[in-house]
């Protein structure tokens, strides 16, 4: 993660558990008219093999070593930020090149579904641009640079053009990533339209979490 920008756990999914998961994600694209949909918290995927990974001491306390030998920090208890993302038909292009910093400093990305023709949707990074940020304010200056127009339009281009050659994660399902997504810049690439995409992502350990300035933003108190 701090060399090459991910690291890999490598079959470590049970294909029976990826199988009944695409089933499931199958018939939700299907429901939704063959469209972007994503599920987001542990009980939208509940009685899934996410819901029960959600819960996994075994995986939260990887996470938790990771996140020690990674910030020389201890790490929080806190539980992960779970969504899987379908991308399918048209608009599962909008979601894609869209280049941003996660709110959390770990990202574990279980991928389900990937095409593995044409338009693969592959992840791609930058990875540790910048470092976990003391204040809530100085990560939102970050991510206002970022998530503009302007920036969002360079990115794409430079990428596209092959003048910035980001770290590019052709992700294979059975396989477990880790990054660190509040450190990296990151995307993914569109896939083709007749094809779904599917990834659940695991976020874990949020720094700004007790931030005043985060909580008034949001409407709720800082907790
Ligand atoms: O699905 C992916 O490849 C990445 C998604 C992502 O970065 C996110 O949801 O924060
Ligand atoms: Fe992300």
């Amino acid at each position: 993660m701090n060399r090459q920008g991910f690291g890999v756990a490598t079959d470590c999914i049970h294909p029976d558990d990826l199988s009944a998961l695409r089933t499931f994600i199958e018939q939700k694209v299907a429901a939704a008219g063959g469209e972007y949909i994503a599920f987001t918290g542990r009980d939208s995927v509940s009685g899934t093999f996410l819901d029960a990974l959600g819960l996994s001491p075994e995986f939260m306390q990887a996470c938790q070593t990771i996140y020690r030998k990674g910030t020389g920090t201890a790490p929080p208890t806190a539980p992960f930020y779970q969504v899987l993302r379908c991308l399918s038909g048209k608009t599962g292009e909008k979601h894609a090149f869209f280049f941003h910093y996660d709110s959390y400093v770990i990202t574990a990305l279980v991928p389900i579904i990937m095409p593995t023709e044409g338009k693969r949707g592959d992840l791609i990074m930058l990875p540790n641009t910048r470092r976990i940020r003391s204040s809530y304010f100085r990560n939102l200056v970050d991510k206002i640079l970022l998530d503009n127009t302007l920036t969002q339009v360079a990115l794409k281009h430079l990428v596209r053009s092959g003048y910035l050659r980001p770290t590019r994660v052709r992700m294979l399902p059975g396989n477990v990533y880790f990054f660190w997504g509040y450190r990296s810049v990151h995307a993914n690439e569109p896939c083709d339209h007749d094809k779904t995409r599917a990834t659940a992502l695991f976020h874990y350990a949020n720094p700004h979490a007790g931030s005043r300035l985060r909580g008034m933003a949001r409407g709720t108190p800082a907790a």
